[in-house]
């Protein structure tokens, strides 16, 4: 019964069909369906299949589009089922988190905020495209202790290290935890720029960003 619920929702990702992404959401609430596992079973993998077909020439830029639709649809209807479960008593730290210059791919970024507000942390979104100077800025407003940046495309995973050289140059670096993910980042990259953390997925994101501040 799941099982074809998340292969609906894999298929609607597929066909970029948002009202099909909608309703399975929507349905998957109403059976009790844990919304991060719907995301992650059911909408994640037809976003993988999309990018190897777009990757093989089978789809174009216009369907990632439409399947990026769906996808933030459904997610936008999950959202308040993730965020309800967290009555959370106290915050455990201020994150600002942005995808990096030059890449403006967002779901898994929003997904990563979305699950660390869930989780206790007051989260500062900055969007997608974020120059490291932004990042500083940010942090030096809102008086964060992590920076949380994102990158998707091989290209702008340079621009986690020019946040990390932004925060150093900027007398802020002692005073912040950092984590980077995304899907061509790994820990070997994490460490050879000299983040704190590696997030493998928004689960694992939390995890390490609680284990930074001792939380
Ligand atoms: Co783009 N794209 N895209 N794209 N896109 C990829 C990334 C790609 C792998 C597709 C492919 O070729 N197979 C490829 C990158 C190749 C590479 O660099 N090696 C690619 C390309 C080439 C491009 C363009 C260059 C295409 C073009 O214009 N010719 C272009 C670049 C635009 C730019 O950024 N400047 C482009 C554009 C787009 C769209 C705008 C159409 C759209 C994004 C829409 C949006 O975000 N609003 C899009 C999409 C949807 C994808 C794929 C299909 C899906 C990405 C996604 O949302 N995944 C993607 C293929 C793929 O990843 N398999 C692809 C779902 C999401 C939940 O997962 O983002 O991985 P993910 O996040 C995960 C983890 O990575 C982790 O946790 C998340 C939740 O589990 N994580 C973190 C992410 N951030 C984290 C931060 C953390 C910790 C964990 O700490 C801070």
């Amino acid at each position: 019964m799941t099982e074809d619920l998340f292969a609906a929702m894999r298929q609607s990702v597929i066909d970029g069909d948002s009202d099909a992404a909608a309703e399975l959401a929507t349905s998957a609430l109403a059976a009790g369906v844990d919304p991060l596992t719907a995301i992650e079973d059911g909408f994640v993998p037809g976003m993988h299949e999309v990018g190897e077909q777009f990757r093989c020439g089978d789809l174009y830029l216009p369907d990632m589009m439409l399947a990026a639709r769906a996808m933030q649809k459904a997610i936008g209807i999950l959202e308040p089922e993730m965020l309800g479960r967290s009555a959370q008593r106290r915050i455990l730290g201020r994150v600002v988190i942005g995808t990096a210059k030059g890449d403006i791919h967002e779901i898994g970024k929003n997904l990563v905020g979305l699950m660390l507000t869930a989780g206790g942390f007051e989260v500062h979104d900055l969007g997608v495209d974020v120059t490291p100077e932004r990042f500083v800025e940010k942090v030096r407003e809102v008086d964060a202790n992590i920076v949380g940046i994102s990158a998707l495309l091989t290209t702008t995973m340079v621009g986690q290290r020019a946040v990390i050289a932004a925060l150093a140059e900027a007398g802020l670096r002692d005073r912040v935890k950092v984590i980077v993910g995304g899907a061509p980042v790994t820990r070997a990259w994490a460490n050879e720029i000299g983040a704190d953390g590696y997030g493998e997925d928004a689960v694992g994101a939390v995890t390490v960003t609680r284990a930074l501040v001792d939380a």
